[in-house]
């Protein structure tokens, strides 16, 4: 049995729990939900990834895996599941990317009100992360469209947990209006029972 040392809000979190539903794995993965912030972190986080950043995956047969990206490649490959397809391995991995960027600054966005002390949030650092949010998404709308309609990948899975991150934290926000494609997509994967049992809500 491993054990996956999660939080329910977490969007890298949530990709790895999509993964394993997709891929069947949910019978070989304890979930250990911690609460852990940048100034607070979990003793048994920095026990498995010395920057105490979750998600990680502790093994029977070998050390502790992170960060996001390493963990759904290796429950990927435990099974065989083809969601790293070898034909469009790059691609695949450069839109996870991507994906993982829209999180990274939207979890800076949330540490900046939630962590820091009310007299040193900085407004500027929070619209350059949204800036970056935009980019992100602008150009996965322009560019990514067709991978996006082809066969699911773990890049598909990225995307989708970015977006839900975004309506869930950022429900302000507006990043629809200027990608549309990606909307339209994005209603359709969020009805996969995968994403609907990941809700952080
Ligand atoms: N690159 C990492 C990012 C993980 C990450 O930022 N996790 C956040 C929760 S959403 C965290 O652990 N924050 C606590 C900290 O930064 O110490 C991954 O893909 O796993």
């Amino acid at each position: 049995m491993m054990t996956l040392i999660a939080a329910i809000p977490s969007p890298f979190v949530r990709k790895v729990r999509v993964l394993i539903l997709e891929t069947g794995q949910t019978e070989d993965v304890d979930i250990v939900y911690i609460a852990p912030t940048p100034v607070s972190p979990d003793e048994q986080a920095m026990a498995a990834n010395p920057t105490g950043k979750i998600p990680s995956l502790i093994r029977e047969d070998g050390p502790a895996l992170y960060d996001s990206r390493v963990i759904t490649r290796y429950l990927d490959a435990r099974v065989g599941a083809g969601l790293y397809p070898e034909a469009r391995l790059w691609e695949t991995l450069t839109l996870e990317a991507t994906a993982d960027a829209i999180m990274d600054a939207g979890v800076l966005m949330v540490y900046e009100h939630r962590v820091r002390p009310e007299d040193k949030v900085f407004d500027g650092w929070i619209e350059a992360q949204w800036g970056k949010i935009e980019r992100a998404v602008h150009a996965i709308n322009d560019r990514w469209m067709s991978h996006l309609l082809g066969p699911m990948d773990m890049s598909h899975i990225a995307v989708g947990c970015a977006l839900a991150y975004l309506d869930f934290r950022q429900p302000e926000r507006d990043w629809r209006s200027r990608a549309p494609e990606l909307a339209a997509w994005f209603s359709e994967f969020d009805t996969r029972p995968s994403m609907q049992n990941t809700r952080p809500e």
